[in-house]
């Protein structure tokens, strides 16, 4: 896929002071999909226009813009990715905050500190790492919540593991007008941004102090994320609203995570959206508007899923368990398939939900070659092994209920030729008298 998928990324705006700093990232890997972007947000300087209230049934067009037109070129993707981004924030997780006036931190062998202030509030939290044999700098994988991850697969790899505990970030049982932990000890404890996300802001701030800390033992750039079932969804928003995340491999996350809105609605078992909704205040307020008519939002996961393209996902389904949602997920990992094909980077997601064992969040030997694979693929860049759509027949969807578009064939360049050239001949020659 050297076909330029190329990945201008003009960074968010990170604003020190006075001094703007607009970072830009564009190397051969990222062109060839193999790289995460550099920044967190490479479509922050995207317009966004509001989104006419609509209602549709089957899944949004991923490639159709909000003002009615659809993308013809990869690097339209960029800021289609920011609208979907968006939608998404407004309608289902609530608002991320761009990175804070202040992140600072400690990255040593045996743990992570982040200490981040901004808007006068300050918090801080930390995580411990687990370094594989060998020497470093190493590649690592964020696991949220410590359980339903290989870990054993992953530091055989030659991966660290960096264990995160997102509860010290956004707690679970408390009431939506009094959120806790560090993301709203910050924000405000009424802010309307589920916790789902602040987990997400808490990881980006982990990079951000492994990225300042010169990157001797962990490298900002090979990063990956995973977590099983509400640690899943975790995994799964972590890596869909940070693109500086090269592997994300969310496990069993269903309702509020992989699982399509849409579909789950109509899931026989699958948790409704309405107790995703409430059991913790994973999805933000703005959520309780659609849970019972999903068909009103703007968007749905299969865009998620999307978002992550062209970086490394693995989603992994559980279809023992009628309540994890997995055809419903399937569902999703096919439309957001899609997208990866569009951009020329089909290879780079698997979806694999044909497992024996029907233990919730159980470490499985059927995922350990493709996590290997995937591993070595997006964080130690020695591998290329083709992703792949393992989808068990008892959870199987069937995107051709799911959508009324089809996958555009995306041009290389972009779209609106580069602005012309001055039509003032050049000034070589000796000037008329
Ligand atoms: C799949 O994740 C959740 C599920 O959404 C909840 O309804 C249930 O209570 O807990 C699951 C979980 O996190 O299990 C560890």
């Amino acid at each position: 896929v050297r076909s330029a998928l190329v990945m201008l990324a003009v960074a968010a705006l990170t604003v020190v002071g006075a001094v703007t700093v607009v970072a830009k990232t564009t190397t051969a890997e990222a062109a060839a999909g193999i790289l995460a972007a550099g920044v967190e947000d490479d479509g922050a300087d995207c317009p966004v226009p509001n989104a006419p209230q609509t209602s549709n049934s089957r899944l949004p067009d991923p490639f159709r813009k909000i003002d009615g037109t659809r993308i013809s070129s990869k690097s339209d993707w960029r800021c289609r990715r920011a609208e979907i981004r968006e939608l998404a924030e407004r309608t289902v997780y609530g608002q991320k905050p761009a990175k804070p006036a202040t992140v600072s931190g400690t990255v040593s062998s045996s743990s992570i500190t982040v200490n981040v202030s901004d808007q006068g509030r300050s918090a801080s939290f930390s995580a411990s790492v687990q370094l594989p044999s060998g020497t470093g700098p190493f590649p690592a994988v964020v696991v949220v919540g410590g359980f339903g991850a290989d870990t054993a697969t992953i530091r055989s790899a030659g991966v660290a593991v960096i264990n995160y505990d997102p509860l010290a970030v956004g707690r679970e049982g408390t009431p939506r007008n009094n959120k806790q932990g560090a993301f709203y000890s910050i924000y405000g404890a009424s802010s309307s941004t589920g916790i789902l996300m602040a987990w997400a802001w808490g990881v980006s701030r982990i990079i951000d102090v492994i990225e300042q800390s010169g990157g001797n033992i962990i490298k900002a750039d090979a990063m990956g994320v995973t977590g099983c079932s509400r640690y899943g969804k975790g995994a799964f928003t972590i890596g869909v609203f940070d693109q500086r995340i090269a592997l994300t491999m969310p496990v069993e996350s269903g309702s509020g995570g992989v699982g399509a809105f849409r579909a789950i609605a109509g899931e026989s078992g699958a948790q409704p959206l309405s107790s995703a909704y409430s059991e913790q205040p994973w999805l933000g307020d703005a959520f309780s508007s659609f849970t019972g008519s999903p068909n009103t939002l703007p968007i749905d996961t299969h865009q998620m899923v999307g978002m992550i393209a062209p970086r490394g996902l693995f989603i992994m389904d559980n279809p023992s368990i009628d309540w994890l949602g997995a055809r419903s997920g399937s569902v999703a990992a096919l439309g957001g398939a899609e997208v990866y094909k569009a951009l020329g980077a089909g290879d780079n997601i698997t979806y694999w939900s044909d497992v024996q064992d029907g233990t919730h969040c159980a470490v499985r030997p059927e995922w350990r070659t493709p996590m290997q694979q995937f591993l070595q693929k997006f964080l130690l860049k020695t591998g290329n092994a083709a992703g792949t759509m393992r989808i068990s027949s008892r959870k199987a969807g069937n995107l051709a209920e799911w959508r009324d578009w089809q996958t555009p064939t995306l041009a290389d360049g972009p779209t609106t030729p580069p602005t012309n050239p001055p039509t003032t001949p050049p000034t070589t020659g000796p000037t008329t008298p």
